[in-house]
């Protein structure tokens, strides 16, 4: 007879898509995989490549028993609602926003400083950009009825970390805040949080909660351990949730780059977070800054993309390119400290050896 209790254990997967080395790079988790930044191509991140980023394992969540339930003191009554319903009963809205991490960078911070941080040791794949299909956060509000005093919004994941954190009335309303069912086209897939997940345009991607299960809305202001103990800025001055991101740009070459001598063009991204990309100057080998040919200007919550002609000859060089945003913040030359090694947005000095 078959002896059931010796059948081999099969722990399923942390994650569910495939993270194939050749488009995803690995620091080290188990949970985390960013996208290689020198398999970028165009405006949208393809799902294959589009980073990861798991407090814990994804959840298998059947969407047939699912259910959002919205609640809280802030709204006149709970409601709760189906995925039928959420398809059926709302004006889908699509919107191109770009998801950055604020741990993006934190390994090459730290080389920047010279010193260790904790936390997910992201090189700078930790960003991408889809086109998310969803209904308006604001349109699921109104049907529950939000009370003249609500002021804070959250959502709840249904992951083993219950990934949460609260946005403020205001910018859980604004037009391009999505509860998304999709992304890229495709209904969303589970690492990005099927069956429902909240897109925060311009925000940093722990705004956006995975796994939605429930949204409290909240006469007092909430916490978390989100705007509490992580995705905060602690500084000598004090501590402080992150909420925008900061001006950051990208060159779509390995890490080091071995590159054949000749002219290439050189691209890449640039982000802003809530605002808008102005410029994006670049420099090699410490000469004189030049402007790069911005292909797509981007926008408020979606990355640039540009480009420059360059014809290297053989030897080491290194490449710099500083973005600019609309309110004329251009990146540092160096970020400053911060104990938890968020929202790292200095000038790269990227090496490149042309053989
Ligand atoms: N429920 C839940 N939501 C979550 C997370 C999580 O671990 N659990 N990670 C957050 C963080 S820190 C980021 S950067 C983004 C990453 O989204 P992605 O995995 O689709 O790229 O999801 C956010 N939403
Ligand atoms: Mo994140």
């Amino acid at each position: 007879m078959p002896d059931d209790s010796r059948a081999p254990v099969r722990t399923p997967p942390a994650i569910v898509k495939p993270i194939p080395a050749e488009l995803m790079e690995d620091p080290g988790t188990g949970l985390d995989y960013g996208i290689r930044p020198d398999r970028m191509i165009g405006d949208i991140t393809p799902v294959d490549r589009f980073f990861v980023r798991n407090h814990a394992s994804t959840p298998r969540v059947d969407a047939v028993t699912w259910a959002l339930r919205i609640e809280g003191d802030g709204v006149r009554r709970p409601v709760t609602y189906t995925y039928d319903e959420l398809w059926r009963c709302f004006p889908l809205v699509s919107v191109v926003r770009t998801i950055e991490c604020a741990g993006n960078r934190r390994r090459l911070f730290a080389e920047e400083l010279g010193r260790p941080f904790t936390g997910v040791y992201w090189g700078r794949g930790a960003i991408g950009t889809a086109e998310w299909t969803g209904v308006r956060l604001r349109d699921l509000l109104d049907t529950a009825g939000i009370t003249p005093a609500a002021c804070d919004v959250m959502p709840e994941g249904l992951d083993a970390a219950r990934g949460r954190r609260p946005l403020p009335l205001a910018k859980a309303l604004a037009d391009d805040t999505l509860l998304a069912l999709g992304m890229n086209g495709e209904i969303l897939p589970p690492d990005h949080g099927f069956p429902a997940r909240v897109v925060v345009s311009g925000w940093l991607g722990a705004a956006s909660v995975k796994w939605v299960g429930r949204i409290v809305v909240s006469e007092r202001p909430l916490r978390a351990p989100w705007t509490t103990e992580d995705y905060v800025l602690i500084t000598a001055a004090g501590t402080a949730p992150i909420t925008g991101t900061p001006v950051a740009s990208l060159v779509e070459l390995p890490w080091a780059a071995r590159l054949p001598a000749g002219p290439r063009i050189v691209r890449g991204t640039a982000y802003a977070g809530e605002d808008r990309v102005r410029s994006v100057d670049h420099r090699v080998d410490g000469g004189p800054w030049r402007p790069a040919v911005l292909d797509t200007p981007g926008g408020p919550g979606l990355w640039a993309r540009w480009h420059f002609r360059w014809s290297p000859e053989p030897g080491d060089h290194t490449i710099e390119v500083r973005a600019t945003d609309d309110r004329g913040r251009a990146q540092p030359a160096a970020t400053p400290w911060n104990a938890l090694g968020y929202c790292h947005n200095s000038v790269l000095v990227h090496p490149v050896t042309v053989f």
